[in-house]
């Protein structure tokens, strides 16, 4: 448990209905009692989870800072497991910020980044898996973003690694059974039934290491930059992805000189897409830092739509920026099929392509585009058909940790067939164990921690 007690404002600084200060810590309840007084009687803190009237006064001045409402949680039914004070009051910045200052006065400390988030994993409350998700919740960007994340906070990632260590466990313990007789071989029997079970083990680690590419997309979404010559359309389909007119849109080439970016879902995956300025060399000072940035968001990018224009046909430009592109994932967008006659050469176009995927869109009248977002979505999932509610692991932190064990499995299991000594085996076996651990933090070190934590927002 920790000695002191901790305060920030709970919700984001803005104007709003109510504004939340949330205290924990052995003296929540008294330092709240200083600042506080209930429109009716004395307020102690004596009853846990109560909601109580009053004001916030001012005890220099005299005078009321605010007009509130104050939770009081008493240890260990909260957040933190701690004594909890949450004082409610409107959510202006100014009484938020008078407020905290209050309370910090009567001897709270302002509480860092996810200091909240890390006193209820430090306390039991959470394992480190389920604390990670408390951010993956607030910052979720889909729903089906959102339902991972709250399987993850529920536990049910955390369930499944405890399995999995559970049956290392009776792994390690046939092996060490055989520990006292060091300079002997494991029997054959041991022998076979460890490599069963170990490769059992590693089949679903790996599955869940697969499984995790999709649950990262799913958590972290994708950059798709869409790039191409001048004029062929490129600020048009950003507009109709977005299904608003946010880029301006002019039959003038060079119309684009910023880099514009926005977040669509698209079947639940979280793409921010990035429209940019035409790619062509150009004396213009603005239109050439513009081509700069562009050739910035490929490099950044996970995923490139190269346009094309079949009104006006390919030229070697499609073909110097489509070499830009490198090995990134992409995909041809032939833009303005509704132009009556294309005069896009099939065999020019096929050898530009490469063997990505060209589809035949219109960003004006909209056709092609759900095939484009089936085609992405096929893509950026390699394929894995995954219903995001049965996905456990979205974080890369865990696939490492996943890959790690694995790794260490692998060892054991080769340790064994190779017959080597059974005090050797048992180590890659402890070690496997061990990486499993660093998912729900039953085996992290300090530094992880508080690395994990600072991420959070202030007030978490
Ligand atoms: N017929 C037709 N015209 C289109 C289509 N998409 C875009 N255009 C027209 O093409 C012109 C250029 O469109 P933009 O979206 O500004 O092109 P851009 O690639 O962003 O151009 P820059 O920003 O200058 O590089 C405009 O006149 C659009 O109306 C389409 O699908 N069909
Ligand atoms: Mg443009």
């Amino acid at each position: 448990m920790c000695e002191d007690t901790i305060a920030a404002i709970s919700t984001p600084l803005g104007e709003g209905g109510i504004g939340i200060i949330k205290i924990s810590g052995p003296e929540a309840v008294s330092i709240a009692g200083k600042v506080f007084k209930p429109k009716r009687g004395g307020w102690d803190g004596e009853k846990s989870h109560t909601l109580v009237y009053g004001h916030i006064y001012d005890s220099h001045t005299g005078q009321a800072v605010d007009e509130v409402l104050v939770s009081c949680m008493k240890a260990p039914y909260t957040y933190t497991r701690e004594d909890v004070v949450e004082i409610n009051c409107h959510g202006g910045i100014v009484p938020l910020r008078k407020v905290l200052e209050l309370v910090l006065a009567e001897g709270a400390r302002m509480a860092e980044p996810g200091e909240f988030s890390k006193r209820a994993f430090l306390n039991g409350r959470l394992d480190l898996a389920q604390a990670e998700s408390i951010i993956d919740v607030i910052r979720s960007k889909t729903e089906d973003g959102l339902k991972i994340a709250v399987s993850q906070l529920k536990g049910d990632l955390s369930l499944k690694i405890d399995e999995l260590k559970k049956r290392l466990l009776g792994i390690l313990a046939q092996v060490e059974a055989n520990i006292d007789f060091p300079d002997e071989n494991l029997e054959e029997a041991t022998g076979s039934n460890i490599i069963i079970s170990s490769e059992e083990l590693l089949k679903e680690i790996k599955k869940m290491v697969i499984e995790s590419e999709a649950g990262i997309v799913y958590r972290e979404g994708i950059r798709a930059a869409i790039i191409g010559k001048p004029n062929v359309g490129k600020s048009s389909l950003l507009n109709a992805v977005l299904k608003q007119k946010r880029a301006i849109v002019t039959d003038i080439p060079g119309t684009t000189r910023d880099v514009i970016e926005e977040i669509v879902n698209i079947r639940g995956i979280p793409l921010r897409i990035i429209d940019t300025a035409g790619l062509h060399k150009t004396d213009d000072l603005v239109e050439k830092i513009g081509v700069e940035r562009t050739k910035e968001m490929i490099e950044q990018a996970d995923l490139v739509l190269l346009v094309l224009d079949a009104a006006i046909g390919l030229s070697d430009q499609d073909f110097e920026i489509i070499d830009s592109i490198g090995e990134k994932k992409s995909l041809v967008l032939v833009n303005k099929v509704d132009v009556k006659k294309s005069i896009i050469n099939q065999g020019d176009l096929d050898r530009l392509a490469g063997g990505r995927p060209v589809l035949w869109i219109s960003a004006e009248q909209g056709t092609g585009l759900d095939k484009m977002e089936e085609v992405i979505v096929e893509m950026v999932l390699g394929g894995q058909i995954v219903r995001s509610d049965t996905l456990l692991v979205a974080n890369i932190r865990h696939k490492q940790a996943l890959e790690k064990a694995a790794c260490y499995l692998e060892e054991a299991v080769s340790g064994v067939k190779s017959m080597f000594p059974v005090d050797i085996v048992a180590i890659d076996l402890r070690a496997a164990w061990e990486a499993l651990g660093e998912i729900t933090g039953s085996t992290v070190t300090e530094d992880l921690i508080d690395r994990i934590f600072k991420d959070f927002c202030i007030g978490k």
